[in-house]
């Protein structure tokens, strides 16, 4: 790390180089960030954001990312899943980059910190890199991954999956979401369809920043957390087939209702949670439609999503099973009925790096926290990132119980600054690191 003699009045005289941020200036970036895609919550009354990946709301965030990444001298490249890197040199720039990022596209209900706190987060860590004159000796590159939510096209962390090779560009391109609109169209129409090849290069290491999404460091009094890994998730969609029949003229032994059958899976998911068969199964059932939806028709056919979490590998393969042998007895209950299931998304649990893990716990601790080391109950793209680099997580408390996927979410401004400040420091260590560490 070289730095200009007016940096090196501005680092604090201590053995270990510390890098400080500007909290006001991250702040404000979240909130313009978060007026993309703003609307007004029906259910809580507050503003919320709806940038789901690739519409046009998605579309206008990137181009502020972009911009703003430019501002801030990063040579910016977008891969061919839409995935924006800005690329930092360092003075030795044959080393390989540190990279640190998450998403900005969100959910339909969302707050302004999923994912968005990641990525800027990363963007100030540049900004305050400049502001001391400070070159660091590996390249510094922050990332955008595209679909991380997956909410739109039905597989979530799907840019950083494409880019570790766990999922096939082409078969990413075909995906579409529910109105037949598809993956690669979308990216072409927003003009994110970009030419740098999607597979990556593995990187020195991968940081990400993000919220809890939960309640645990807030319950515990921690503002950072060490994240040791990401528990399993699997989604799958089941359509059931059923039979549109007089909702008042039809006997009940005669119906083929889809509804009713739709209805018996999400009781069991919940039966399966409560039973305690499966350890801290959580599940799921996030969208649920009957057809044609009048009052007068018996359901022909339902449509509902099932999202399973579980931080054992075995328990959730036991709950998927289990699952399934459900869904094979429910023509039992209605003849005639027909049910399919299709494989949305389905990750493992991941371990991240001790080192790096170690590195993060040290440097929140040097700045003074009494960081709190905890699983993450969320997906996120550091888990696609962890099979081909040494990777890590930063948590940032979130107040209300850590509620995410809802307005609600929020993290204070000091909070946020914490987080952000140890993955500055994390990265400066890192990206100091020789060849061969
Ligand atoms: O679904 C998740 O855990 C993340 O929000 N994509
Ligand atoms: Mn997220
Ligand atoms: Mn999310």
């Amino acid at each position: 790390m070289t730095t200009s003699p007016a940096a090196a009045a501005s680092i604090p005289p201590t053995d270990t180089p510390r890098l400080t941020i500007d909290g006001d200036r991250l702040w404000a970036s979240l909130m313009e960030l978060a007026t993309i895609g703003a609307y007004r919550d029906a259910e809580t009354g507050l503003i919320g954001v709806d940038r789901q990946s690739l519409t046009d709301a998605d579309a206008a965030g990137r181009r502020l990312l972009v911009r703003w990444m430019r501002e801030a001298g990063l040579e910016v490249t977008v891969d061919e899943m839409g995935t924006i890197f800005g690329r930092r040199e360092g003075s030795d720039p044959t080393l390989a980059p540190v990279l640190a990022g998450s998403h900005i596209d969100s959910v339909g209900t969302a707050g302004a910190f999923d994912g968005c706190l990641g990525v800027l987060g990363a963007l100030e860590v540049v900004r305050s890199l400049d502001d001391r004159g400070i070159t660091t000796r590996r390249p510094l590159v922050i990332v955008a991954w595209t679909e991380e939510e997956g909410v739109r096209f039905g597989t979530d962390m799907l840019g950083s999956a494409v880019a570790a090779g766990r999922i096939a560009l082409a078969d990413a391109l075909d995906l579409t979401d529910v109105e037949g609109h598809r993956f690669g169209d979308e990216l072409a129409r927003i003009g994110f369809d970009g030419s740098r090849p999607v597979r990556l290069t593995p990187p020195h290491a991968y940081l990400e920043c993000h919220i809890e999404q939960g309640p645990v460091l807030l319950r515990g009094g921690h503002a950072v957390g060490i994240v040791t890994g990401v528990q399993a998730i699997s989604w799958q969609k089941v359509t059931l087939h059923g039979r549109a029949a007089h909702a008042g003229t039809t006997p009940t032994e005669l119906r083929i209702d889809a509804g009713l059958a739709a209805a018996q899976i999400v009781v069991k998911v919940r039966e399966m949670v409560d039973s305690g068969r499966y350890g801290r199964l959580r599940a799921t059932v996030g969208r649920i439609n009957t057809f044609p939806g009048l009052p007068s028709v018996v359901p022909d056919r339902a449509e509902l999503t099932v999202d399973l979490r579980n931080p054992d590998g075995d328990r959730m393969a036991a709950a998927e099973k289990d699952l399934a042998e459900f869904l094979e007895t429910l023509p039992q209950w209605q003849p005639g009925l027909r049910v399919v299931t299709e494989r949305m998304a389905k990750t493992h649990p991941v371990p991240f790096d001790p080192r790096i893990r170690d590195l993060v716990a040290d440097v929140a601790t040097d700045l003074g926290h009494e960081p709190l080391a905890l699983m993450s109950g969320a997906g996120h793209d550091a888990q696609e990132m962890a099979p081909i680099t040494p990777t890590g997580m930063v948590f940032v408390r979130g107040q209300y119980d850590g509620i995410s996927h809802n307005p609600r979410e929020y993290s204070t401004p000091e909070d946020c600054a914490a987080g952000i400040t140890v993955l500055a420091n994390a990265l400066l260590r890192l990206t100091e690191e020789p060849s061969g560490a």
